[in-house]
């Protein structure tokens, strides 16, 4: 099943929407495989976001990210990668709509809350940048038959 790579940004957790965030995931019906709430590194962030490298940006994102805790997650399920970024909302929350995350949450591009993973294949590169193999967790949800028919 396709699996995507979810983080609480700092001002996230700074302003107490862990519990929030993770519940819209969670009553979506996806599958939580792997938590961590841990303290970013230069370098993890910098690998993280290395296609934002040269853009103006670039510093200020970096510094963000590292400024304080984050909680990483890696979440499953039927399109989850496409509807994580429905859940999240458009990059600036000004222009994200009421009902996403970003929507609901932030006002600043800078201070968006949370990230997602754009495609398939950004979600395997960032979960396996963040993650062990052995830090995820396949199971089955005793609720799945009520999810998928
Ligand atoms: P997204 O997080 O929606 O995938 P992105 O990949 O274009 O957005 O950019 C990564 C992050 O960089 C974004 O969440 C916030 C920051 N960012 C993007 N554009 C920015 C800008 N114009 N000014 C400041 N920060 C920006
Ligand atoms: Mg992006």
């Amino acid at each position: 099943m396709e699996r995507s790579f979810i983080m609480i940004k700092p001002d996230g957790v700074q302003r107490g929407l862990v519990g929030e965030i993770v519940k819209r995931f969670e009553t979506k019906g996806f599958t939580l495989v792997g938590l961590k709430f841990m303290a970013v590194s230069q370098e993890l962030a910098e690998q993280h976001y290395d296609v934002h490298r040269e853009r103006p940006f670039f510093k200020g994102l970096i510094e963000f990210i590292t400024s304080s805790p984050v909680v990483a997650m890696v979440w499953e399920g039927d399109g989850v990668v496409g509807a994580s970024r429905a859940i999240i909302g458009a990059t600036n929350p000004l222009s994200a709509s009421p009902g996403t995350i970003r929507g609901d949450y932030g006002v600043t591009v800078g201070r968006n809350l949370i990230h997602g993973s754009d495609a398939l294949e950004t979600a395997q590169r960032e979960i396996a940048l963040w993650f062990k193999d052995e830090e995820l967790v396949s199971w089955q949800p005793s609720a799945q038959p009520w999810l998928y028919e």
